[in-house]
C-alpha cells in the first residue's frame, strides 16, 4: 500500500476531481472518518480502485503500493495545483518532538519485523522515559546515578544501527570449501552459484536471512587463494575488502581435507573469525592442529542450527529487553556522549541542555528538525 496525504483547505476539492467514489455522491458530501472506495480518474483513463478518507484536515488516499501507481494519484494532484512534498519533510513540520519524529522515520527503514518493534518501542517512549529519569537525576546534580545511566544507554546505541540496516556477514575460507553451499543452506533457498569446480564464486553475492528477528546479510566470496585468473584475483580482493567492512568474518575449511599451511595462513590472517570446518558428512582427514570450530555439513544440513546459533551469539551477545531504551540515530548517540562527558566534568547545565536537545519538542535552531540523519 502506499498512502497520500492531501492537506490544506483545498484539499477535499482537488482530490474531488479525480476521485469517483463507487457511492456515486461527491466526496464533499460523503461523511469524514469513513472508509470510501473509488476510482481515480484522470482526462487520460480510468485509473485504479483506492481508499479515501477524508478527515478534519486531510484526505488520505490508500492506492496500490507500486511506484507507478501512487505516481499516477501524486502527478495528477499536482496538475491540480498540489505541492509535492516528502513524507519526512511533512513529519518534520508535524511539531512532534523529535524522537517520535526519527522514530517514524527510521519504522520505514526497519529491517524485521523485531526491529520494528523495537523502534516502536522507543516511539511510544522507552528513550524518553530512560532520558527523563537521567534528567531528574542531573536537576538534583547526582552525577553518581546519572553516569551509570549514561553508559547504559550509550551501550545499548551499539543496537541502533542494526534495527535500520542488517548485519553484515561475510563468508570467507580456502577454494571449494563450501562456502556458497553454506550460505544457501543458511538463507534456506539456492541463492549462491554452487560447483565442484574450485573458483566457482567470482563476484560478492550477497543473502539476506533473519536471525531470531535479526537482519543478517551473508555475503559470499571467492575462495582465497592467488590465481592466475585475474577475474577470480578481483573477486578475491573483494572479499577482503568485504571482511575489513564486516560486522562478522565466518570462516570455512574443508573438514575432509588435511589441514594445510594455506589453511593456516587464512585463519591467521582473520583472528576474529568464527570458524567452521565443512563437509562432515565426509570421511574427515582427521582433526590433525586444526583449530577448533563449528562442524557443518551443507550438503546433509547437520550443524546449520548450530552455526546460524553461532553467528548469532556474536552478532548479538545480549539481546535487548523488552522496551529497553535504545538510542537508535546517529544524533542521539553523539548528544549521549556529550551529556556524559560533560556529567563526569560535573557541568550540569551543559549536561541538561544536551539531554534536553535529544527529545525536546522545540527544536533549539530553526533547522534542527531538517537535519536528522539516520545511523550510519
Ligand atoms: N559432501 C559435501 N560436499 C559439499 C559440502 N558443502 C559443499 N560441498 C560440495 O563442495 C563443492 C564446492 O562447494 P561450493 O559451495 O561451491 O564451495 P565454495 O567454497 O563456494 O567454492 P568457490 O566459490 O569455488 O570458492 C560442491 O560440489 C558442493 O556440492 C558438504 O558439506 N558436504
Ligand atoms: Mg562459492
Amino acid at each position: 500500500m502506499a498512502t497520500v496525504a492531501v492537506g490544506g483547505p483545498q484539499a477535499v476539492s482537488r482530490v474531488g476531481r479525480f476521485f469517483q467514489p463507487v457511492a456515486g455522491r461527491p466526496l464533499d458530501r460523503l461523511p469524514e472518518n469513513r472508509i470510501l472506495l473509488g476510482r481515480w480518474q484522470t482526462a487520460a483513463e480510468t485509473g485504479e480502485e483506492l481508499i479515501v478518507c477524508r478527515r478534519e484536515t486531510t484526505v488520505e488516499i490508500h492506492c496500490h503500493g507500486g511506484h507507478a501507481a501512487a505516481q499516477v494519484v501524486i502527478e495528477s494532484l499536482a496538475s491540480a495545483g498540489c505541492q509535492v512534498l516528502p513524507w519526512q519533510q511533512v513529519l518534520a513540520k508535524t511539531g512532534q518532538d523529535p524522537i517520535t519524529i526519527e522514530a517514524t522515520r527510521a519504522l520505514a527503514q526497519a529491517v524485521t519485523q523485531r526491529t520494528a518493534a523495537i523502534l516502536l518501542d522507543q516511539r511510544q517512549g522507552a528513550l524518553r522515559r530512560a532520558l527523563d529519569q537521567i534528567a531528574r537525576c542531573l536537576a538534583a546534580g547526582d552525577a553518581a546515578t546519572a553516569g551509570p545511566m549514561l553508559e547504559q544507554l550509550l551501550q545499548a546505541a551499539r543496537w541502533g544501527p542494526y534495527l535500520i540496516r542488517p548485519f553484515r556477514v561475510v563468508i570467507c575460507g580456502l577454494p571449494n570449501a563450501g562456502k556458497s553451499s553454506l550460505i544457501n543452506a543458511l538463507a534456506g533457498y539456492p541463492r549462491a552459484l554452487v560447483s565442484q569446480l574450485p573458483g566457482t564464486t567470482r563476484d560478492v553475492l550477497t543473502a539476506r536471512i533473519a536471525l531470531d528477528g535479526w537482519g543478517v546479510e551473508l555475503a559470499d566470496t571467492a575462495g582465497l587463494r592467488k590465481p592466475s585468473d585475474p577475474i577470480e584475483w578481483a573477486g578475491i580482493e573483494q572479499a577482503q575488502a568485504h571482511g575489513s567492512y564486516a560486522d562478522l568474518v565466518v570462516l570455512v575449511f574443508d573438514r575432509s581435507r588435511a589441514w594445510s599451511e594455506q589453511a593456516e595462513r587464512v585463519y591467521r590472517n582473520f583472528p576474529d573469525a568464527l570458524v567452521t570446518h565443512n563437509k562432515i558428512d565426509l570421511p574427515g582427514s582427521g582433526i590433525g592442529n586444526r583449530p577448533e570450530g563449528i562442524l557443518t555439513s551443507a550438503l546433509s544440513g547437520q550443524g546449520i542450527d548450530r552455526l546460524a546459533a553461532a553467528i548469532l551469539r556474536r552478532l548479538v551477545p545480549r539481546p535487548p529487553g523488552p522496551r529497553e531504551a535504545i538510542p537508535f540515530t546517529r544524533r542521539q548517540g553523539e548528544l549521549l556522549a556529550q551529556t556524559k562527558e560533560a556529567v563526569e566534568h560535573r557541568r550540569f547545565a551543559t549536561a541538561t541542555d544536551r539531554l534536553r536537545r535529544i527529545y525536546a519538542r522545540e527544536p533549539l535552531h530553526a533547522d534542527e528538525h531538517e537535519v536528522f540523519e539516520n545511523p550510519p
